[in-house]
């Protein structure tokens, strides 16, 4: 087993400590799913966005998002006069399925001070988290933030993310939100979350 859970005597030991990851709920872990696609598509309440500093837009998913929102979107985030690394802002979702898109700048991905990065990139989930509940949203997907063009290691990201998302469901505003959907688009992404969820959401 990959999980050494407390009280159950499966006898196996594990590098990963029980004091660091306790043991979940099941009601937890059937508000994170793991999706493979296009981000765009989905009817959720909100959708979190790839962006840069400027929030005007770009390549990846950013620029997959401003195609399929419209240029309605452009206009909103250009009112926001950007956004800080490591923070997020919310917009409509304009020609989106989604009702609310958040906006979350990534660090780009600096191995000589992998510390700050991490503090950034956990800063972008758990803001929008916040922001969601703020606006009421109770569904949410996330993109894979800072590990495409900002060069982000996915075997690093996916368990900042996961453990971002389960210290904010475990929080005082965890029971206001449904269901967390991370949204996977390259096979490095799904192999590092196959390879994670298992640990910071073992089945119950
Ligand atoms: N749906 C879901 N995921 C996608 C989609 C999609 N339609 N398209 C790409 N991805 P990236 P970053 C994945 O580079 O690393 C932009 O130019 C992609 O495979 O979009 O945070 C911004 O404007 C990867 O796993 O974002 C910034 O300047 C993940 O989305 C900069 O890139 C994020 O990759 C941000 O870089």
């Amino acid at each position: 087993t990959y999980y050494h859970r407390p009280g159950s005597d499966t006898g196996s030991s594990s590098s990963i400590s029980t004091a660091t990851i306790p043991e979940p709920s099941k009601s937890l872990n059937d508000r994170v799913g793991l999706i493979r696609g296009d981000i765009t598509t989905l009817q959720l309440d909100a959708i979190v966005n790839a962006a840069n500093r400027s929030l005007l837009g770009g390549g990846g998913v950013d620029g997959a998002i401003h195609r399929a929102a419209g240029p309605e979107l452009y206009d909103e985030c250009r009112a926001l006069g950007g956004c800080p690394t490591g923070s997020a802002k919310i917009t409509g979702g304009y020609g989106l399925p989604a009702r609310k898109v958040i906006h979350a700048v990534g660090p780009i991905y600096d191995p000589l001070d992998h510390d700050k990065s991490e503090q950034l990139l956990t800063g972008c989930y758990t803001r929008s988290l916040e922001l969601a509940v703020e606006h009421g949203c109770r569904t949410i997907a996330f993109s894979a933030i800072s590990t495409g063009v900002y060069g982000y290691p996915s075997q690093d990201a996916a368990p900042a993310a996961l453990g971002a998302i389960r210290r904010f469901l475990e929080g005082p505003d965890g029971d206001k939100l449904d269901k967390v959907v991370i949204v996977t688009f390259e096979m490095k992404d799904v192999e590092a979350y196959n390879e994670f969820i298992p640990l910071y959401f073992p089945p119950v």
